[in-house]
């Protein structure tokens, strides 16, 4: 057809110059790159009809294979609100109009007490091994923007969906970030950074990270929650200065460890009011607890919030936790009463467990009280119709869990690594060593020095657990055989100090043994790192791929291996981002139509008509479907 449309073109008829005709008729052109996109797509589904989705992880198909219905958002009559544009009420017209400081103080002056929702970041990631893709999330974006006005923030971005947009979704991160900002433009965005590591798994230069907050800034982020795995302050200000730096409003976190009601426990009160002071000293606007693993109980949660809130009466308070335990609501609840200024649930049906609280059980709790959370209770629940449906189209990437693990106070897993660690456990049949495993990681980590455990040093502990299962090593072996032992290069790493320093130092003589002639940091690692060189990068992807973003830079400065991988994707089978969930995960039925908007506007009518045989020859299939009335042929290796 291109060659039609060429030959026949009145131009080219003409005989015009060539070079002014590419200029002059950029319909031609067009019609080429969508007719590309298109082969490229045929080219997936191809693949997918053959060898089932690309989506490494997966495990079967989507419980829910129907249409999607779509949630009316009320007024307070009840009325159906027109969701054709978004809400323009929010607390970000605050953070507009007021910038970070000014908005930090309206927090505070705040009556009672917000939520943030963590559905599109946290949720996810939790439960659903942070799986849900752009477009399930800007389907929802207007009555998200009307039915959340009045909400902390929306927690959306950064910890793991950054690195699995790019190495599972085959998606952009930042194209992520865009369009959302661009759907929702009312209530603040918030966004996880895990200090100096940014959003890898283990310290990255200085510049690298006031690049990555820069570019997140200007690409629509606005509340950067900061956090250093192992509550190292030199670590976690290397964050915060960043977010500074960009114009960000910087929730300066500590991250909430043990039992700070038992003595016996390392982390104590004092060590925790310690931490606070040096993050106010820092200049961030807020600070936030992070109660990774749920292991905040009720009582704990109002000393630790109320003696903050004692000692800095302007400092707005953010909690986050998880439910792993089930007593998230409680635990919340308490905090509101001791003087938080915003909690964090999740949409309820992907909430509980190792997910945030319910939102609608938090809302519901709050109500009548001082800290009511000023969102509409019928609304939040009309969301939730949406994300219960979504949650069974995700069915392929649920751990299974079925009931709250309170055995948590003393395994302290983190919510989401326990969800992860239990499919893992099931993708490769050991079920039987679940329990084992969770008790090899209690071990490991007293092995390690009873350090605060959450992404990346979560992974050392867990890694560690492992080896010892999977080698059948006893505690006391690990302490003795130290020397000999091949360690996971996460231990090793930890060990080196590449993931700052633990408080009460590293255990010795284990770190000396398990790392042999391997070099000792005993400072922050942004010490030692050389510099990057972000000139070199821009000139490498430029020469590479012909031009390059600077958020593909950052991308690039984060992960190069997952973004260089994620390129050679997208240049096999184009941006599938606008494929359906319901297409990028599961095979369609021989006959069934679907339709794709390749561009606005530009609309495939897809139908799977046949899957030809094997060839004994190629070890391949020709895969038939029919394309906008065409019948389209691709050839695809089987993978079986
Ligand atoms: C992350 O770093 O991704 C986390 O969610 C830590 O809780
Ligand atoms: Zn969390």
């Amino acid at each position: 057809p291109f060659l039609a449309s060429l030959l026949t073109h009145p131009t080219f008829i003409d005989g015009t110059c060539w070079t002014t005709f590419i200029d002059d008729t950029p319909e031609l052109f067009s019609l080429v790159s969508s007719q590309n996109r298109a082969q490229k797509l045929l080219a997936y589904l191809g693949d997918l009809a053959v060898n089932g989705s690309q989506i490494k992880g997966q495990i079967g198909e989507s419980k829910f294979k129907g249409e999607i219905v779509m949630p009316e958002v009320h007024d307070d009559a009840r009325k159906p609100i027109d969701v054709s544009a978004p809400c323009k009420e929010g607390w970000r017209n605050v953070l507009l109009e007021k910038g970070p400081e000014g908005f930090a103080k309206a927090l505070r002056a705040n009556k009672g007490c917000l939520i943030m929702d963590t559905t599109w970041r946290d949720a996810h990631q939790s439960l659903l091994a942070t799986r849900v893709r752009t477009v399930d999330f800007c389907n929802i974006a207007h009555e998200t923007s009307h039915a959340l006005s009045n909400a902390w923030a929306l927690e959306c971005w950064g910890g793991a969906t950054f690195d699995v947009a790019m190495r599972f979704l085959y998606e952009d991160p930042w194209d992520r970030l865009r369009k959302m900002r661009k759907l929702v433009p009312n209530i603040p965005f918030q966004m996880l950074l895990r200090g100096a590591n940014g959003v890898a798994y283990s310290s990255l230069p200085d510049n690298a990270i006031y690049h990555f907050c820069d570019q997140a800034k200007k690409n629509g982020m606005d509340i950067f929650r900061v956090f250093d795995a192992l509550n190292d302050v030199d670590q976690l200000e290397v964050g915060v200065k960043a977010v500074l730096k960009a114009g960000g409003v910087a929730e300066g976190t500590i991250c909430y460890s043990g039992d700070m009601l038992n003595p016996q426990k390392k982390y104590n009160l004092e060590y925790y009011m310690g931490l606070v002071e040096k993050i106010v000293n820092m200049g961030a606007h807020i600070v936030a607890i992070k109660d990774m693993a749920g292991v905040l109980k009720p009582k704990a949660a109002t000393l630790l919030v109320g003696s903050i809130r004692k000692k800095y009466p302007d400092l707005p308070i953010h909690v986050h936790t998880h439910d792993s335990a089930g007593t998230g609501v409680a635990s919340m609840v308490a905090c509101a009463q001791a003087g938080a200024d915003g909690v964090d649930a999740a949409t309820d049906s992907m909430s509980g467990m190792t997910s945030q609280p319910s939102i609608g059980a938090l809302i519901s709790s709050l109500e009548g009280s001082d800290h009511e959370s000023g969102l509409n209770a019928h609304n939040v629940r009309q969301l939730d119709t949406y994300w219960a449906q979504v949650r069974l189209l995700y069915s392929p990437f649920e751990a299974g869990l079925t009931g709250p693990d309170p055995e948590v106070y003393e395994h302290e897993i983190p919510g989401g690594q326990l969800t992860n660690l239990i499919f893992q456990a099931a993708q490769q049949g050991l079920g039987t060593q679940w329990a084992q495993t969770k008790k090899a990681y209690e071990q490991a980590n007293d092995l390690l020095g009873d350090i605060v455990k959450v992404t990346p040093t979560s992974k050392v502990v867990g890694d560690l657990a492992q080896f010892m299962v999977s080698n059948g090593l006893s505690y006391q072996e690990v302490i003795d055989k130290a020397d000999q032992l091949d360690f996971p290069s996460s231990v090793l790493e930890f060990f080196e100090g590449l993931m700052g320093q633990p408080y009460g130092g590293f255990p010795e003589p284990l770190r000396s043994k398990a790392l042999r002639n391997r070099r000792k940091m005993d400072k922050r690692p942004g010490l030692y790192l050389d510099k990057m060189d972000f000139d070199a990068i821009r000139q490498k992807l430029k020469e590479q791929y012909g031009g390059a973003s600077e958020t593909d830079v950052a991308s690039y400065a984060m992960y190069p291996k997952v973004f260089e991988d994620y390129m050679k994707f997208t240049q096999k089978y184009g941006d599938l981002s606008v494929l359906p969930t319901k297409y990028f995960l599961n095979r369609p039925e021989i006959g069934e139509e679907f339709t794709v908007e390749l561009e606005k506007g530009k609309m495939l009518i897809l139908k799977l008509l046949a899957i030809g045989p094997l060839s004994e020859q190629t070890g391949q299939r020709e895969v038939f479907y029919e394309m906008n009335g065409e019948v389209r042929q691709v050839t695809v290796d089987d993978n079986h």
